[in-house]
């Protein structure tokens, strides 16, 4: 196993998100990874550590719209010191994903981060990318939800390259929109996502059951709504059912959009989950016995995000 980490993430600081004209302290902010970093350190895991290498622009073009990244880097651009926060009024899906001068940088680090998480699957079978900021929400053309390059996505397309087919499951609080928009027409790509209800939770406009994919893609899209405070017994129950879906499709590369907002004390969700239980939804991931990169997305309880991670990873390790 290999867990890959990179300091960039930490300038990029979203000070305020905005909530039908109500300012709130943005939730998304650097001590999440490095919180993370720290408990798996103080746990002996340090010489599991690795820095990212660089890769061209080309592999974040595969998944967003020219346009839409030259957006982001222009806009980050215009920003004259590291608080400034320009709310876009293009590109975008919600009033909390602010562009930031640090923003660009770090958005193109974290798709770095996994990108080298990706590679190193030819000789690990589990790969840990602490990416930040998070990517599910981010579509072809749509920042959003804390999200502008989607992760998981690019990891996923550069994975599926020479006819290998990946799994994608999405275990964070929210549905994935953007990933399951970029790859909604698409079999070589499935997306699995469990998460909380969309009739009432962010993104609202995507994650529902009847979801299943167009064109190439109908059959290869699962949504699992879940009620808002789910517990873990309720979770292990729809769990098994994704992975279910998972093992049948017999993916070659499978990547686990990792979000620890499922967390009984999420400051922005409510789900139920305990700090032990992620060890056995990591042993239950493990058991498909598949070259897995696991993605960091949400999850915002920031005192026991290191516990969570730390729990999550001896799962990854038995
Ligand atoms: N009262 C991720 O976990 N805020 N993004 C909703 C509703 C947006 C979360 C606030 C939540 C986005 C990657
Ligand atoms: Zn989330």
């Amino acid at each position: 196993m290999r867990v890959i980490h990179a300091p960039d993430h930490k300038k990029h600081r979203p000070p305020w998100e905005y909530i039908n004209n109500e300012k709130f302290p943005h939730a998304e902010v650097p001590e999440r990874i490095e919180e993370i970093v720290k408990e798996l350190k103080a746990n002996g895991l340090a010489e599991l550590f690795v820095a990212p290498t660089k890769y061209p622009l080309k592999h974040i073009l595969a998944v967003h719209h020219k346009n839409y990244v030259s957006f982001i880097k222009e806009k980050a651009g215009l920003n004259k010191t590291e608080k400034d926060a320009y709310y876009p009024s293009f590109y975008m899906m919600d009033t909390y994903t602010p562009i930031m001068k640090a923003t660009y940088d770090a958005a193109v680090e974290a798709v770095n981060v996994v990108l080298t998480g990706a590679d190193l699957l030819k000789k690990e079978r589990v790969v840990y990318a602490l990416s930040r900021p998070p990517g599910h929400h981010a579509e072809n053309n749509v920042l959003g939800g804390y999200c502008y390059f989607n992760n998981a996505a690019v990891a996923a397309e550069y994975l599926s390259q020479k006819g290998k087919k990946v799994a994608i499951l999405d275990i964070d609080f929210h549905h994935g929109n953007g990933t399951q928009r970029i790859f909604f027409d698409r079999s070589d790509v499935m997306y699995v996502s469990l998460h909380a209800d969309p009739a009432v939770r962010f993104p609202y406009v995507s994650g529902f059951a009847h979801e299943t994919g167009i064109e190439k893609g109908r059959g290869y899209n699962y949504n699992f709504p879940l009620p808002v405070s789910t517990t873990n017994m309720q979770y292990e129950k729809t769990l098994h059912k994704a992975l279910a879906v998972i093992k049948e499709y017999k993916p070659d590369y499978f990547i686990v959009s990792c979000g620890f907002d499922t967390y009984e004390k999420d400051p922005i969700a409510a789900m139920k989950l305990t700090i032990p239980f992620y060890e056995t939804i990591a042993q239950h991931i493990m058991s498909l016995q598949l070259p897995t990169l696991v993605v960091q997305e949400g999850g915002y309880y920031v005192p026991d995000l290191g516990k969570i991670a730390y729990s999550f990873t001896k799962g990854l390790l038995k």
